[in-house]
């Protein structure tokens, strides 16, 4: 499935349908009563939330959302029908955007959660309504409103408690893989993983936390060099980071490389609580990874915890302490833009 995380549409809601003019006409009642009923409401267009969903690719397909119009109103103090809301799913994490002012309209996160994008406009009045003592006959009746028209823009930020970050082979999608039931690709070269991944850490039976897995990062990343610093706005729920250093290739210079690059894109990001998953113990001696723990910890001063991805050394541990500090760690601030 292709992973669309931006994209523009147009939404019209539903005109009101407009009021009527019309008269009672009975048998001995030549000149009855005015009776236009009421015209009914437009439809709205309104998203909600489909736990099932993961990309925003459908809307690449159906780029305009148009809700239906009301019916006018009719004679005999009928009302038009309103015109059906148009309900559109989008996936966790969904943000609508007022493309040309730029106001937030929605940021959709619970599943099964609405918000309206464009509000059907109301029915107009019919003429039963504008009798008085003077005017028994009135030929006047309100027509419908418009319904919201605008361009909207929507942005999909991933829903997830905790980002893994790092250089590209550092091992990011293979502890995806080994903490969660997500199956992200994994190969023994860069750039592998081209656009963000999710999976369900379970703590215990009742306790749970989401992960995403984002493409490496790579020196120069906020100029566009690799995959480029796109996919940093995944990050911008998660509450807390896991950097995934390789122990084997100079962990503290991808450190400072992938810092310095979460930095460039958003500095608040790096004040949110961190560890450093220090993977691939596998590949050195016992010894050799205390010395580099040890060494990594104390230039970053964080939380190292040595793991192997590949064969599950360490996971345990790693996973119970994400989700203390995901206990610890106060609610997510709402979702800049
Ligand atoms: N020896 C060893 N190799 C590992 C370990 N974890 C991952 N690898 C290997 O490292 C290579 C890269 O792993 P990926 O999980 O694809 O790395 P990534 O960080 O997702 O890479 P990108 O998607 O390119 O950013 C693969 O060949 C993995 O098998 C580990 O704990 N020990
Ligand atoms: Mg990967």
């Amino acid at each position: 499935m292709r992973f669309i995380d931006e994209t523009r549409i147009f939404v019209r809601a539903g005109k009101g349908g407009d009021g009527a003019i019309a008269f009672l006409r009975e048998k001995y009642r030549p000149f009855g009563g005015p009776a236009g009923g009421d015209g009914g409401n437009g439809g709205s267009v309104i998203l909600q939330v489909d736990e099932g969903l993961s990309t925003l690719l459908d809307f690449k397909y159906q780029p305009r959302l148009i809700a239906r119009d009301g019916e006018p109103g009719r004679g005999k103090q009928q009302y038009g029908h309103a015109g059906d809301d148009l309900v559109v799913r989008v996936p966790p994490g969904t943000v609508a955007i007022d493309d040309e002012s730029g106001e937030v309209l929605a940021d959709l996160v619970i599943p099964g959660s609405t918000a309206v994008i464009g509000a059907g406009g109301r029915g107009g009045q019919g003429n039963m309504h504008f009798v008085t003592s003077t005017r028994r006959a009135p030929r006047i009746a309100m027509p419908g409103t418009a319904g919201e028209q605008r361009w909207v823009r929507l942005e999909l930020r991933l829903v997830a408690e905790a980002g893994l970050v790092g250089l590209p082979n550092a091992g990011k999608s293979t502890l995806l893989r080994a903490l969660t039931a997500a199956r992200p690709k994994v190969a023994p070269y860069p750039f592998t993983t081209l656009t963000p991944n999710l999976g369900r850490v379970m703590i215990s039976d009742n306790e749970s936390f989401a992960i995403a897995d984002i493409p490496g990062l790579i020196e120069g990343a906020h100029l566009g060099h690799g995959l480029g610093i796109r996919f940093l706005k995944h990050l911008s729920r998660t509450r807390i980071l896991i950097y995934v250093l390789d122990i084997a290739d100079k962990p503290l210079g991808a450190f400072k490389t992938v810092r310095g690059e979460i930095e460039a894109f958003d500095a608040e990001l790096l004040a949110r609580p961190a560890l450093i998953a220090l993977n691939k113990i596998d590949l050195l001696t016992a010894e050799d990874v205390l010395d580099a723990a040890r060494e990594v910890s104390e230039a970053t001063h964080l939380e190292v915890l040595p793991i192997s991805a590949d064969n599950g050394l360490g996971l345990a541990p790693l996973v119970a302490r994400v989700g203390a500090m995901l206990r610890e760690a106060q609610q997510p601030s709402p979702c800049p833009t």
